[in-house]
């Protein structure tokens, strides 16, 4: 680069939309150095330059710390604006190792100011999807690890728990309530994993779409029985593991309230066969926002 080629720092930082401060901060503590000088010696960014710190930039309002979207960009030096999906990819991996390894040592502290963060940064589903489903996955299949440890594996759900809970009242306050919901969550009979329940209603508040909750084993009876008086327009069950039957949906059938429509999240659905089911409409839900959207098609959002 010749001396007079390249942006100055104060138009770097109006194309980026971030302070000169912060550049020269992000120069001086990670070394975001840019690759040229002018004769008189200026700063003088080239337009790789402006790429790498307009990723940093991005990464860095999308929630992550700088230290950890300077190492996304140091690890893949190619890493274009348009790139910045993957190296969100690369910080969320990221988080994720930092979560484990202080659930692993029992840090429950960190666990949940982390999960806390990155929902009010993200949003309940995108944290949902990018950082605590990949954290579950790995922590079911390092609770056998006598490093990780069932204990690990209780902390880490207690941690998500208590984050998904007080998101989910942040985002309730504006919902007016009504007696009684017209959205109904349950876990399956004898369900025990209650993490996606609390995810979904977290979600549906921050979509302004009020719901009650009855929580992990609910059984089969009770949950028919409430159907029968509360009748809500929907009601979302999930199951974690394979479920033997049709349990509620049988019920329901029977009890003769019909929700405009029966949700079911939860790969302990997968191998059931509902073309047997009539009376009731029955969907599988594949995601999060798959099952916000369909509830909120139904009872609208505000
Ligand atoms: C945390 C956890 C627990 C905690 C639950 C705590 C709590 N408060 O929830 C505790 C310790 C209690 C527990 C207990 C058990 N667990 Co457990 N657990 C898990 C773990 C690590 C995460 C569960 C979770 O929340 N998953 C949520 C996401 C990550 O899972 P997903 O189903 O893959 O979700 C995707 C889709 O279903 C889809 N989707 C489709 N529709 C919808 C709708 C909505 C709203 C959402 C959110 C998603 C969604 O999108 C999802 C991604 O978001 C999983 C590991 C795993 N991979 O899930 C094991 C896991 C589910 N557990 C397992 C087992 C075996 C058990 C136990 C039987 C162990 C035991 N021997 O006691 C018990 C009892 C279970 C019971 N009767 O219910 C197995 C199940 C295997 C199977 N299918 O048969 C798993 C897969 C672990 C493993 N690899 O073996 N567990």
């Amino acid at each position: 680069m010749t001396p007079l080629e390249g942006l100055s720092v104060r138009d770097v930082a109006a194309r980026l939309g971030v302070p000169s401060a912060t550049l020269r901060t992000w120069e001086r503590r990670y070394g975001l150095v840019p690759s040229g000088r002018s004769a008189g010696g200026h700063r003088r960014y080239s337009e790789a330059d402006i790429g790498r710190l307009a990723v940093v930039a991005r990464l860095v309002a999308d929630g992550m710390p700088v230290h950890a979207a300077v190492a996304a960009i140091r690890s893949d030096p190619d890493v274009s604006p348009a790139g910045v999906g993957r190296a969100v990819e690369h910080i969320s991996g990221d988080l994720v190792s930092v979560l484990l390894a202080a659930a692993a040592r029992r840090d429950g502290v960190t666990v949940r100011r982390h999960v806390d963060r990155v929902i009010v940064q993200r949003g309940v589903v995108r944290a949902w999807d990018e950082v605590l489903v990949p954290l579950l996955q790995s922590v079911g299949e390092r609770w056998r690890e006598a490093s990780f440890g069932i204990a690990g594996e209780h902390l880490t759900s207690e941690m998500i728990s208590t984050s998904l809970r007080m998101a989910a009242v942040r985002a309730s306050r504006r919902i007016p309530g009504s007696e009684p919901s017209r959205v109904v969550l349950s876990n399956a009979e004898e369900e025990q994993h209650g993490l996606p329940l609390l995810a979904l209603e977290a979600a549906l508040a921050e979509a302004g779409i009020g719901c009650h909750s009855f929580g992990a084993r609910v059984p089969s009876r009770t949950l028919a029985d409430e159907i029968g008086w509360s009748r809500p327009d929907v009601v979302f069950v999930w199951a974690s593991m394979r479920r033997p039957d049709l349990g509620v949906l049988d019920t329901l059938e029977v009890e003769g309230h019909r929700p405009a429509l029966v949700l079911l999240g939860g790969p302990g659905w997968s191998k059931l066969d509902l073309s047997s089911i009539d009376d009731v409409p029955v969907e599988r839900t594949t995601d999060l926002s798959d099952a916000v959207a369909r509830i909120g098609e139904l009872v609208g959002t505000r």
